[in-house]
């Protein structure tokens, strides 16, 4: 038995959620441990598409599903894809479904901040998807934060609500010119969430603690990529969490040693949505071919997402960040049709190679890619279960990735159905 952590290597939408549903069918728990729902997670079965935001995707599978104090929640948000879920027949009730009582709720202020200084930076903004995802996290290491056990309990919530409302509304008047909130309408609509949701409310370090006691193994589901990590990513291009696997421990209540492998979701090529530093990024109608083909769109805010080469610099980097123990690559059959595949090996700094990822965005930008060329594949490989079925070029590709990184592939993604998958070993 193993508990694994999964992680984006890249900057997200790397397919962790079709990787994650993959492999929930041989856990007992899943569990997000950072994030919110900026986070878009796709899972097709039996040619359904389903996207979860918060919900970690363990729950088409039946498997108790954990969100974690790591993570900042939306409760209007959960309780719709709560909704949704159980519309499309799939069982979410207080089994299934845990919510840790220490994770932080996302407030109408955190996203009209959000969304107010993107508006002042104008053309500096990150790009973030506007959930209020940073000012919430803000709010935590600042300790204002109001989390589910506050939420749960009427007096206490009403009690900070009322002490941080007027520093909020000041905020949000004077410096923002953004719409004000209320204290009173805010518990309205918020007691009816802290009633739907109560019954989901525990600790869900011992829910974690339990299972592996009992011999359960436990997936811990990353949300972004490694990229955009807080400390690590392209910062400030980044989002307000740690993504990497590090952080599944602090974000989920559990201790390193119960971790005994990391996976890393690879994207054949590399996209970014929002913005900051893409090297490798295609600016032709190659990089249009794939954004088509790929439908290449976000999944929380339907944006177009930038797409370019397959870049290793970064993806080192994720080996080391992350302790990987394997690769998923995914989405192998978007680059089907291609004459010639780049991998970005390396970047140039002023005459300089530069193998490891720079911390300065000014190096970065003066940086150009270092590239080398192999010869693509036409056939279309959806329909492919076994490595050894692949066009021989699709192979070498695969053989090169782990060449240049040191990790080898353990499953390899062809389409985004959950059957749509070589597993090898
Ligand atoms: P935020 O909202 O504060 O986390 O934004 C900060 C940066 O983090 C990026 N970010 C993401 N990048 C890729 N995918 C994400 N999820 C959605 C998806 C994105 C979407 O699955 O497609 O729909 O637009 C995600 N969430 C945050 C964000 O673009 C900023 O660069
Ligand atoms: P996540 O945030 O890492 O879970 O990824 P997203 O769900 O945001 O984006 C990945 C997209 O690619 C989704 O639309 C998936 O259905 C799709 N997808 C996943 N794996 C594959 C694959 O191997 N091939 C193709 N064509 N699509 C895939
Ligand atoms: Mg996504």
């Amino acid at each position: 038995m193993s508990n694994i952590v999964i992680v984006g290597t890249q900057w997200g939408d790397e397919g962790k959620g079709k990787i994650v549903d993959l492999l929930a069918e041989f856990a007992d728990v899943v569990t997000r441990f950072q994030g919110g729902n900026n986070a878009g997670h796709t899972m097709v079965v039996n040619g359904e598409q389903f996207i979860s935001h918060l919900v970690p995707s363990g729950i088409l599978q039946g498997k108790t599903c954990l969100i974690g104090n790591g993570m900042v929640v939306d409760p209007a948000v959960l309780v719709e894809e709560m909704e949704y879920l159980i519309e499309k027949g799939v069982r979410v009730d207080a089994d299934t479904l845990k919510i840790s009582e220490r994770a932080q709720i996302i407030m109408p202020y955190h996203k009209l901040i959000d969304m107010g200084r993107e508006n002042l930076k104008g053309d500096k903004k990150i790009g973030t998807t506007g959930r209020g995802i940073g000012p919430a996290y803000e709010d935590k290491a600042t300790r204002r934060g109001i989390r589910f056990v506050d939420l749960i309990d009427p007096a206490v919530f009403r009690e900070k609500i009322e002490a941080i409302v007027a520093e909020k509304n000041f905020y949000l008047e004077k410096f923002l010119s953004a719409e004000t909130v209320s204290a009173e309408e805010m518990i309205r609509e918020y007691t009816k969430y802290a009633e739907r949701l109560a019954p989901h409310v525990t600790n869900i370090s011992v829910t974690i603690d339990d299972a592996i006691r009992a011999g359960g193994q436990v997936l811990f589901e990353g949300a972004q990529g490694t990229h955009l990590d807080i400390d690590h990513g392209t910062y400030p291009f980044v989002t307000s969490s740690n993504t990497v696997s590090g952080n599944a421990c602090c974000g989920a209540g559990v201790g390193p040693r119960e971790i005994s492998e990391v996976i890393g979701i690879v994207k054949a090529y590399t996209t970014r949505v929002g913005s900051g530093p893409f090297l490798s990024e295609l600016f032709d109608e190659t990089g249009d071919a794939i954004q088509t083909k790929g439908a290449e769109f976000g999944a929380t805010t339907g944006r177009r997402r930038r797409c370019g080469w397959l870049d290793t610099v970064i993806l080192k980097n994720a080996v080391r960040l992350n302790g990987l123990t394997g690769l998923a690559v995914t989405k192998l059959d978007v680059l089907g049709g291609l004459d010639e595949i780049r991998i970005c090996t390396a970047y140039e700094h002023n005459g300089q190679i530069l193998t490891d990822f720079p911390a300065s965005l000014k190096v970065l930008e003066a940086c150009t890619p270092v590239y080398e060329t192999l010869p693509g594949w036409s056939e279309d490989i959806s329909g492919i279960r076994r490595f050894e079925e692949l066009p021989l070029n699709a192979r070498n590709y695969l053989k090169r990735i782990e060449a240049l990184i040191g990790t080898p592939p353990k499953i390899i993604s062809v389409g985004p159905g959950r059957e749509e998958t070589i597993v090898l070993e």
